[in-house]
């Protein structure tokens, strides 16, 4: 059964369920549509779909809408027999699920920063917050680096590999590898992964 996927090159979310579809080998059975959601502008079509005019935003073939990021990544799961990316046992479940959602917090404030960064006007408060929440976010990795490469890959590698590449792909010339430097070479193993080589970020724009 095909499914469409409200899709971007640009967003880092879409990239996490494009990841996953590839890495549980999905991604024959997805109908990409480009479909740009802006947050200052809603989007009437995606939004017949997702009232939060947000992507990724996936459509079964029987109409059942699914979103956000980490439904639809733990829906696809759903659809394979192999070794799954969302851990049922305990602790292993949370341990996953902490680290995806500290990986799409990070993207969450990351695309707050860039859109502060487009306005006339900019906050510092705003701006000087996002600082502290990227420095506190890469310590605090740099410290599980460890932890990170010795667990199973799961979701939680996922959304925080990609939340990496998106520091790369928008905020050119961070030295964050250089500050961080077991978390880079984590960073290097899980972005040579096919999934990930597969799915870089493209400016269409
Ligand atoms: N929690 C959502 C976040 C999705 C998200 O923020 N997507 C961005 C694109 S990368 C978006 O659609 N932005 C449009 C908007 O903020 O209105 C998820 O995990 O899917």
């Amino acid at each position: 059964m095909r499914m469409k996927l409200h899709w971007s090159p640009r967003s880092p979310f879409v990239r996490k369920v494009m990841v996953v579809a590839h890495e549980l080998g999905l991604v024959d059975r997805l109908d990409c549509v480009r479909t740009v959601a802006a947050t200052t502008q809603p989007h009437d079509g995606l939004m017949r779909d997702n009232p939060l005019s947000k992507i990724p935003t996936l459509v079964l073939a029987d109409g059942t809408v699914i979103y956000d990021s980490p439904v639809i990544c733990e829906y696809f799961d759903g659809l394979h027999d192999g070794p799954k990316l969302f851990p049922t046992a305990m602790p292993e479940r949370l341990t996953a699920l902490r680290w995806q959602a500290l990986g799409d917090g990070m993207l969450d404030f990351l695309l707050l920063w860039r859109n502060e960064l487009t306005r006339p006007a900019q906050s510092e408060p705003h701006l000087s917050t996002y600082r502290v929440k990227r420095a506190k976010t890469l310590a605090s990795l740099e410290a599980e680096a460890g932890a990170l490469a010795r667990t199973p890959y799961c979701i939680g590698h996922i959304a925080i590999g990609c939340a990496l590449s998106y520091i790369d792909f928008r905020f050119v010339g961070d030295t964050w590898r250089e500050t961080h430097p077991r978390l880079a070479a984590w960073h290097a193993t899980i972005a040579a992964r096919p999934s990930f080589r597969l799915t870089e970020a493209v400016d269409d724009s």
